[in-house]
């Protein structure tokens, strides 16, 4: 500081720091310095170091030293403060008032902590020392050293993942978490946008949005869901990126980790039922209806029909409505029927067995079979119930042949009405209404014809031998 006695210069500087007491500094401060006629005045200087830190803040010393050029008077020092902390007695090993001899000099060292933003102008720390001499002529001084900011590169993280990376077949939905941290020491950072390089920019997706405002180590978090499907083995990666711009106005941006979700196999099944209709015939046998059915019990797996084959009547393709090569759909069903002949006596069963031999979307093959078996039953005899019709009060005649040791053949003459009645046998003859008939017996003891009164009624006529 220079001047001619009277005039007064003004400093005017922009602050901000932490004194190291830990105490928030900061103001645009102006000190007015008086340039004051002083016959022995003090040269007053502080120096910084370092010189310049990294934000946001930093520890710097300063020393300071006041410098008495006067061989004649003793100058004391009752006054030492900065625009940064104020008061300097006491701080560090500054201490007042001090006396300084002849020529001599006053120094001390403090330190004090420094914060700024990367771009603002190296931080001014003013130090005023003031006192008086031995003449007790007020004596003062100014010095000032800069500390200026270096900017520290910001930083972000980006990690994705997914709730589950294999996906049971035939794939679905999986929620994918994105964070995005703020891993700078000095910078906050604001999220311009979020791309998923399958699923493409995040914005509005799930509950993810972009403008958010990170402040050092903190952590955006969102969450969105995405749909992957496919056949086992396939497999999808992505990630996400984050562009972000700085408080320092610096814009860039961060990929994060690869996903891979993929898709395994969930096995195919089925199940082949036969039936047959019907399931009993009496012998010797006759047509019978199969019905075959074929169901696909997966849920993800299309299946190839490549073969029905029946262990008796052979391959079914062609039979009936039967044939192979098709495709069933995911929990649907195949279904032929063929009409075979199907012999045999009674107390045999006939069983047959029909296998599907098929193979799924995933190409594994599988198998499955199913029997139906059919009882031959005893022949059918046709039985014909004639009602014998007859007026009330007609002759039941029944016939006797009691041990005459042959046939007897009885006749009513003249109404059609004869018989043969094996020896010791009792049979039913025939019916006519009641009256006087000539009748006739032959057996091997004879013939005879007699004349006989028949009421109406069953009756039985004993033939014998006398
Ligand atoms: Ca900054
Ligand atoms: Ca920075
Ligand atoms: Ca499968
Ligand atoms: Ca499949």
């Amino acid at each position: 500081m220079e001047g001619d006695g009277g005039e007064t210069h003004t400093n005017t500087v922009t602050v901000s720091g932490v004194d190291d007491d830990g105490q928030s500094v900061g103001a645009t401060a102006s000190e007015d310095v008086a340039i004051e006629n002083v016959d022995n005045p003090i040269l007053a200087s502080v120096t910084a170091e370092p010189t310049s830190i990294f934000e946001p803040s930093g520890l710097v010393t300063f020393t300071v030293v006041i410098t008495n050029p006067s061989d004649a008077d003793t100058v004391t020092i009752d006054t030492l403060k900065d625009n940064l902390a104020g008061d300097l007695n006491g701080r560090g090993s500054c201490m007042i008032p001090q006396t300084i001899d002849e020529m001599e000099q006053y120094e001390c060292v403090y330190t004090a902590i420094i914060t700024g933003d990367a771009g603002d102008p190296p931080i001014p720390n003013i130090v005023i020392a003031s006192g008086k001499d031995s003449d007790n002529q007020l004596v003062n001084d100014t010095g000032v050293a800069y500390v200026s900011i270096i900017d520290v590169d910001s930083s972000i993280e980006v990690t994705t993942t997914a709730d589950q990376t294999s996906l049971p077949e035939p794939g679905g939905t999986v929620a994918f978490t994105v964070k995005v941290k703020n891993t700078s020491l000095a910078d906050s950072v604001i999220i311009n946008s979020l791309i998923d390089s399958v699923y493409g920019n995040l914005a509005g997706k799930g509950n993810c949005v972009t403008g958010a405002n990170l402040s050092p180590n903190t952590t955006y978090q969102c969450t969105f869901s995405g749909n992957f499907t496919g056949q086992p083995g396939a497999s999808q990666t992505n990630s996400v990126r984050a562009d972000v711009t700085d408080s320092d106005n610096k814009s860039f941006f961060q990929e994060s980790n690869d996903v891979t979700v993929s898709i395994i196999d969930v096995p195919s099944a089925i199940e082949v039922t036969t039936t047959a209709t019907p399931s009993s015939l009496p012998e010797p046998g006759g047509l019978v209806n199969f019905t075959v059915q074929v169901k696909n019990k997966s849920t993800a797996d299309t299946i190839t029909l490549l073969s029905l084959y029946n262990d008796v009547y052979g391959n079914l393709d062609g039979k009936g409505t039967c044939s192979g090569g098709g495709n069933i759909a995911p929990s649907s069903q195949y279904q032929c029927n063929f009409t075979s002949d199907v012999s045999g006596v009674q107390g045999q069963s006939k069983t047959s067995t029909v296998t599907a031999n098929v193979q799924d979307d995933d190409g594994q093959s599988l198998n499955d079979s199913d029997s139906t078996t059919i009882t031959i039953g005893a022949r059918f005899i046709q039985k014909i119930n004639l009602p014998i019709l007859m007026k009330p009060g007609s002759v039941l005649l029944s016939i006797q042949n009691d041990n005459t040791g042959g046939n007897v053949v009885f006749t009513v003459i003249g109404i059609g009405i004869s018989c043969t009645v094996p020896n010791n046998k009792t049979q039913f003859c025939g019916s006519f209404p009641p009256g006087t008939y000539n009748v006739k017996a032959q057996s091997p003891c004879g013939a005879a014809t007699v004349q006989k009164v028949y009421g109406s009624g069953p009756q039985t006529t004993r033939i014998f031998c006398q």
